[in-house]
């Protein structure tokens, strides 16, 4: 047995706590990068009903009725506006209950979210 020659060849000393086959695993240099923003934004069609987007906006996005009607107007004149900006996850999820909304009312509204530039 290779132990049992080992040990009557060298005397075995008992080893350090950090020595023997410990290994030290020296960190890699990380690279952190700053957390990414996504900006959920609705975009313009001719059907959905303005007081439906109004209502979603409120009810998703935490604004008042009056900021509401804002973003609903600037999203029906320019064609797309930003609802909120959020981390992906919350972003994402509420993209799908948008636009899970708009479809169980019957409504073509589209919503996508976008990294924030
Ligand atoms: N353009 C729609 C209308 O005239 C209103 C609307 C606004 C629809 C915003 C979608 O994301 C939207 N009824």
């Amino acid at each position: 047995m290779v132990t049992t020659i080992l040990q009557s060849a060298v005397p075995m000393q008992p080893a350090a706590p950090d020595e023997g086959d410990a290994a030290v695993l020296e960190r890699a240099p990380q690279k952190i990068e700053p957390p990414r923003f996504y900006q959920v934004v609705m975009l313009n069609d001719d059907y959905t009903p303005m007081e439906f987007v109004v209502m979603l906006i409120e009810q998703y996005f935490g604004k008042d009725r009056e900021m509401a009607t804002q973003i609903m107007l600037r999203i029906h004149l320019d064609g797309r506006g930003v609802c909120g900006v959020y981390t992906h996850d919350v972003a994402s999820t509420k993209v799908a209950q948008v636009m899970d909304a708009a479809r169980q009312a019957g409504h073509p509204l589209q919503c996508v979210c976008e990294p924030v530039a």
